[in-house]
């Protein structure tokens, strides 16, 4: 069988204003669009990603939260109406997604032989989070790949944020392993927001693009220096700079999901391609791609 490989990582943020301005059949809510600086950023990721082949996407969200290990979705048809709760209002969208359980199960005892505390979940009633739900949808609004769900277990609350980093370098290392030796072509997904101080009011249409804009001045000098090393693949450099962002930033970042995936790609000295940057209530987001299938063995 032919090795495994990574075709892509992407930075994917997954604010539920993006789907809720897209106006998918799927959501309830209807706007009038707004945040369209994001949305063309993930329609150029779309564009470079439209003729690379592949088998499935793996993704890590923030928000399914875990405080004992890190958990895989293990049923292989998920089917419900994710609302979210802070924004119910915008995101009430009825989902129908495939499980790569295959693939799942290999991570997780890839990651439990290396030592590390993890769990398939099997509740077929189980809710899957908003925060996978709108990534997979602006980067694959088909919904014909298989997805694997990976959590975010929340060792910071309980340790730091160095802990959690030390945690997600080794998770990134059990997936790429488990993918080389599935065979299977994956997309990778880091599920989140840069710089993530929000405000506390909402406007009168949510889309008022004229009230849109990063909370100070500090958030965005954090959000230009992250994407500035990713494009000039200072991986390792931004996972130094974790602990300080985390803090600093209030980063969203401190769900581990974008060392998870620099650690999967290798903690790569290639540039990623910047796709788009927006603020949502504030926050700040980037759209970023390693195309990782263009770097040889
Ligand atoms: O989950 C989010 C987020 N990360 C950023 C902004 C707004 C809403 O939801
Ligand atoms: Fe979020």
């Amino acid at each position: 069988m032919a090795k495994g490989g990574i075709v892509a990582g992407c930075l994917a943020p997954h604010p539920p204003h993006l789907v809720y301005a897209e106006n998918p059949e799927q959501n309830e809510p209807v706007s009038e669009g707004g945040w369209e600086q994001l949305r063309w950023g993930y329609e150029r990721l779309r564009e470079s990603l439209k003729d690379v082949d592949y088998d499935v996407i793996v993704i890590l969200s923030p928000h399914w939260q875990t405080y004992v290990g890190t958990h895989f979705i293990g049923v292989e048809k998920c089917s419900s109406k994710s609302v979210d709760p802070v924004f119910p209002n915008l995101f009430r969208f009825n989902y129908d997604l495939s499980i790569d359980v295959e693939l799942a199960k290999a991570i997780h005892d890839q990651a439990k032989s290396e030592g590390m505390s993890v769990k398939m979940m099997t509740n077929p009633d189980f809710r899957v989070d908003y925060g996978t739900i709108v990534s997979c949808h602006m980067v694959r609004p088909e919904w014909d790949k298989p997805i694997v769900s990976i959590s975010s277990n929340r060792s910071l609350s309980y340790y730091s944020v160095e802990v959690m980093q030390e945690m997600m370098i080794e998770l990134g290392k059990s997936t790429a392993k488990a993918i080389e030796e599935s065979g299977k072509k994956c997309l990778l997904i880091a599920s989140n927001s840069l710089s993530h101080r929000h405000f506390v009011t909402e406007t009168n249409p949510p889309e008022d693009m004229s009230k849109e804009h990063i909370t100070s001045h500090a958030m965005h000098l954090w959000d230009m220096r992250m994407i500035e090393m990713m494009r000039e693949g200072k991986s390792q450099q931004i996972i130094n700079e974790m602990p300080e962002f985390c803090e600093q930033a209030i980063a969203e970042a401190d769900g581990g999901a974008l060392t998870w995936l620099l650690s999967a790609m290798g903690v790569p000295s290639e540039p990623a391609i910047l796709h788009g940057y927006g603020t949502i209530i504030g926050t700040g987001n980037a759209i970023m791609e390693w195309p990782c299938r263009n770097w040889g063995a």
